[in-house]
């Protein structure tokens, strides 16, 4: 586990909830963050973080200036996504980019194509599930052929955090988010952890999408994500994302699968489940049991395997600490620095683990047919 320092800099733009996950895991892997872009919040965050230089007023044309900075990590919300990250991309910026890329594939596909045209950088986008210790041994006994040909998937992304009408946060509006709120945040993850762990991508999709709650009522001025801070006033207004999906998926490969997402799951804090069932057996994950996998099995026993026990081997590289020393989601963040960095500083891979702009592209192009499934009522192709 030893780091040593990098003398890669780091710039973060956005001062919300994950912006400071950001820069917790980059500090574990010795990666200085010399800036933060954001709203006056920012100021505290680079108190609170020894952040030598601040940008308010989002200014992040002024801080991609910076000689200071090698690497542009975009936090801010879904919106603001493709204009700063094309900018980074100009001024000569590494970029890791939370999800989803963008709004839209006309803008996911101008990064794709600005992001070729400097191919000398490197393009993350943030989907940090990939980098759990089990998706990556669940990847591993799917290459291995441990399951079989793999027949269907089954799974959910469940949080319980904008089950009330008064739970508020820009992802809620459209014109912020997107026009899938659930399926974009949390639906591109769970969509993309399944193709990395099957090592196939997503062709065709039939889709359900409910916004259950019609109108909701969002405090006048800003929120965080995961606030649950009573609102002081108030305002009715209608609601134009979803609360919940269901969908059917097919797999290139032949397998197929099915997927449920909601953000107004009760009880359900951050829970990604993910179940593979082969024609060898079966293997299962659930979130926030990190560290443990089960086995299924026709005729043998079914078994529970524990991350750095002995048939949960294969994340060698992404886990640091010892079996029973618990690992999960801060770790994820860093793991999967820790490849974008190692790439960045020595050459990118032809097969990096991490997201590529091609990979966040896809997952919104994903976005768009399950919009078209959900208003045809039809099987949609990617
Ligand atoms: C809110 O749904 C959220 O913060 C997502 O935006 C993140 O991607 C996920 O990791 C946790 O939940």
């Amino acid at each position: 586990m030893q780091t040593s320092p990098s003398p890669l800099r780091a710039g973060i733009i956005g001062s919300g909830f994950i912006g400071p996950v950001h820069i917790e895991a980059l500090r574990r892997i010795g990666v200085a963050v010399t800036a933060i872009c954001g709203s006056e919040k920012a100021r505290a965050v680079a108190r609170q973080w020894s952040i030598p230089q601040v940008f308010t007023g989002h200014d992040y044309v002024a801080m991609l200036a910076s000689p200071e900075i090698d690497v542009v990590h975009i936090t801010s919300p879904n919106r603001q996504h493709f204009a700063q990250a094309k900018e980074a991309l100009l001024a000569g910026k590494h970029v890791i980019c939370e999800k989803p890329l963008a709004m839209n594939t006309a803008e996911t596909g101008e990064l794709v194509a600005l992001a070729g045209r400097h191919a000398a950088l490197v393009f993350a986008v943030n989907y940090n599930v990939r980098f759990y210790p089990a998706v990556l041994q669940l990847r591993a006994d799917v290459a291995a052929g441990r399951l079989g040909q793999i027949i269907h998937v089954n799974g959910s992304y469940f949080q319980d955090w904008l089950l009330k009408p008064t739970d508020y946060n820009w992802r809620l509006l459209a014109d912020e988010g997107g026009e899938l709120r659930a399926v974009g945040d949390i639906g591109t993850h769970w969509m993309d952890t399944a193709s990395f762990v099957l090592g196939a991508r997503i062709e065709a999709v039939m889709a359900q999408l409910s916004t259950f709650h019609k109108t909701r009522r969002r405090p006048v001025g800003e929120v965080q994500t995961f606030s649950h801070d009573a609102p002081a006033e108030t305002v009715s207004y209608p609601v134009d994302t979803e609360d919940f999906a269901n969908i059917l998926l097919r797999f290139g490969g032949g397998a197929l699968g099915n997927v449920a997402i909601s953000q107004v799951a009760a009880g359900r804090k951050n829970s990604i489940r993910l179940e593979l069932y082969g024609t060898e057996g079966s293997a299962s994950w659930h979130s926030e049991v990190p560290n443990v996998i089960h086995y299924g099995s026709r005729d043998g026993a079914n078994r529970e395997s524990h991350r750095a026990c002995p048939g949960f081997t294969d994340a060698a590289g992404f886990t640091d600490y010892p079996p029973g020393h618990a690992e999960g989601f801060p770790d994820s963040f860093k793991m999967l620095y820790r490849a974008v960095y190692a790439d960045i500083a020595n050459g990118k891979s032809a097969t990096p683990l991490y997201a590529t702009a091609e990979d966040g592209h896809h997952e919104v192009a994903l976005c768009d047919a399950i919009l078209r499934s959900h208003r045809s009522g039809q099987w949609q192709t990617v």
